[in-house]
């Protein structure tokens, strides 16, 4: 019993840490890479858990990475026009998403007829974690000033409807860690 005491007391300022003093939104395994057919795309990946229930409305990188940032999700193709598709999207962005997944051979080959769209909001459910990965929900990077090299690191800033913002160092990765 004492032992259990002990370990959550020196437990206690790690998770701190780890959550940024007030914070309630937590961050881990971010990564990010270049799209491995087009270089002017790239994509990052993280995981993040909310403990009280927000949402992600805005990411954004510096314009020395890419032109801008947009929250991205993986639909059916068959699903591209239909109302789930955001207000927010713009053609502009319809458009890059039609040319990623005929572009991305890996990706079209794992999913199907999928496509991705931009979504305007994020939903992070109250202490669930939300898994940004290939396949799924990502931040997209459009019109990179450079192709991503492995190694790489830049921030990446996250706005929360709720929590205070936040920036990530991210790093670049040819796979998921
Ligand atoms: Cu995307």
């Amino acid at each position: 019993m004492n032992r259990t005491r002990l370990a959550l007391l020196a437990f206690a300022p790690l998770a701190l840490v780890a959550c940024g003093g007030d914070d309630p939104i937590t961050i881990e395994g971010q990564w990010a890479r270049t799209s491995p057919s087009m270089a002017s795309m790239g994509a990052a990946y993280m995981d993040i858990t909310s403990s009280e229930g927000d949402q992600l409305v805005g990411v954004s990188v510096p314009a020395s990475i890419a032109a801008r940032a947009e929250i991205h999700e993986m639909v059916p193709a068959d699903m591209e026009m239909d109302d789930s598709m955001d207000m927010g999207a713009s053609e502009d962005g319809m458009d890059h998403s039609m040319d990623e997944s005929m572009d991305d051979g890996e990706m079209a080959m794992d999913m199907g007829a999928m496509v991705m769209q931009q979504i305007m909001a994020l939903d992070l459910p109250a202490g669930e974690t939300v898994n940004l990965e290939p396949g799924g929900y990502h931040v997209m990077l459009i019109d990179l000033a450079e192709p991503l090299a492995e190694g790489d690191t830049f921030n990446l800033a996250l706005d929360f409807a709720e929590a205070e913002d936040i920036t990530i160092e991210v790093v670049v990765r040819t796979e998921a860690p």
